[in-house]
């Protein structure tokens, strides 16, 4: 009901957006609509004017209250011409009483939305040079493999990318993604991404937390091509042709528990990922890995193995060093990790080599085991290298449980799609 009032009927609810305005221009047009013959011309060019601007705006503007506020000082002096109307002929007295009525609407509304006016007033786009991503925009800006019609999907600030690249692209809000998440599954909408919205590139800021599909060709079937410092990051959706027949064998539902068990119960860059060993305090600390006291040997709660770890807490890192790092300055690196837990949005996977971090997707917190990526490349000046299988964000609830298992480290970008497919054609 709320949403309802706040979205679909916000043009006459909302007081924020001057909602409730548009029930007195809505009388005032019944009057102006039953005097129309004695209307003057101009006067219904600006009733047409407005109607098709009234129509334009909730058709195109998404809800959103800056265009709706567009329309504001009109609507007021169209109330204010019709109502004029109404009171000229009426006593002096009670025009300076409807007048003072208008000013004193007009000035409480000022007064509440002073602190609206005044952030509007001094607001100007600034952006620090230290800050400003020119890296990726003049990558964006170098490409060269896209047609005309190619698009980038946006899932970032929307103005630095449109005034700052000469590229074409989709912002995440635009009403042709609604078809996108309306899809039944991630494969048609993946098709429905390539084809019909002819997406070629997906820009992603870190803040910017894409919708589950998304999230999922991602990580399935694109290619990082460029990550800025400034948590931009900027991907390629692969063009993969399967022959006809190919089944892909590469979704996790068609791994059985060897096939598991030969991709993640297994070292790579990590020791003890899969947690199964537990020597100097036997069920209280995995071996190599650091950072919580509050971790136990869980049992039950297991994706791969005997083994997995159980967290309780509240802002914590659990990390292992990379051993020989130095061997990895300048090179990339790809982390995957099984996380379950039933807390959204606290945890995920963080690189860090001490000039600047990565991370993977948070956890959606629907209380499945789910496979996290981070990818990250070594900074050249590095001084370490901590692989932070689980970061929490700090929320202030202490008793959050999380589980870990299968966490591996490996050389070069990898996405899941790689991983499952090159590892079981590998080994089999
Ligand atoms: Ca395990």
């Amino acid at each position: 009901m709320a949403l309802w009032l706040k979205h679909n009927l916000s043009i006459f609810f909302d007081f924020e957006k001057f909602g409730n305005l548009n029930w007195l221009a809505i009388l005032l047009f019944v009057y102006f609509v039953a005097t129309v013959k004695k209307r003057k011309r101009w006067e219904m060019a600006i009733a047409f004017v407005f109607i098709l601007s009234c129509f334009s705006l909730s058709l195109r503007g998404q809800n959103n209250f800056r265009y709706i506020f567009t329309l504001y000082p009109f609507t007021l002096a169209v109330i204010f011409l019709l109502s004029w109307e109404f009171i000229k002929k009426k006593s002096r007295l009670f025009q300076i009483g409807i007048l003072m009525i208008f000013g004193i609407a007009v000035f409480f509304n000022i007064y509440h939305f002073r602190d609206n006016y005044k952030f509007y007033w001094k607001y100007k786009v600034i952006v620090e040079d230290d800050y400003f991503p020119h890296g990726i925009f003049k990558f964006i800006n170098n490409i060269k493999d896209l047609s005309s019609d190619s698009m980038f999907l946006v899932y970032s600030h929307r103005h630095l990318f449109f005034y700052h690249t000469n590229k074409k692209g989709i912002y995440y809000r635009d009403p042709k993604l609604r078809t996108f998440k309306r899809q039944r599954n991630k494969e048609t909408a993946l098709d429905f991404l390539k084809n019909q919205l002819k997406v070629k590139y997906i820009l992603l800021h870190l803040d910017f937390s894409p919708h589950v599909f998304l999230r999922k060709i991602i990580t399935n079937d694109c290619d990082l091509v460029y990550q800025d410092k400034h948590e931009l990051s900027l991907y390629k959706l692969r063009e993969k042709s399967l022959d006809k027949g190919e089944k892909e064998i590469v979704i996790e539902k068609d791994l059985d528990k060897e096939d598991l068990e030969r991709i993640f119960i297994n070292d790579s860059l990590l020791r003890n990922g899969s947690f199964e060993n537990w020597t100097s305090t036997p069920s209280k600390k995995p071996d190599f890995f650091r950072g919580v006291d509050s971790i136990l040997r869980e049992e039950k709660e297991v994706k791969v193995g005997k083994y997995s770890a159980k967290i309780t807490g509240d802002n914590f890192n659990f990390y292992q060093n990379l051993p020989n790092f130095e061997d990895y300055k300048g090179k990339k690196i790809t982390c995957f990790a099984w996380i379950k837990t039933n807390v959204p949005h606290k945890y995920r996977i963080q690189i860090y080599d001490g000039i600047k971090p990565s991370f993977s997707f948070k956890h959606s917190g629907d209380g499945k085991w789910e496979l996290l990526q981070a990818n990250h490349a070594i900074d050249p000046s590095a001084k370490y290298v901590l692989i932070r299988v689980i970061q929490a964000a700090k929320t202030g609830k202490t008793d959050d449980i999380v589980y870990v298992d299968g966490a591996i480290l490996l050389k070069d970008y990898w996405n899941t799609y790689d991983l499952y497919s090159k590892h079981l054609k590998k080994e089999k």
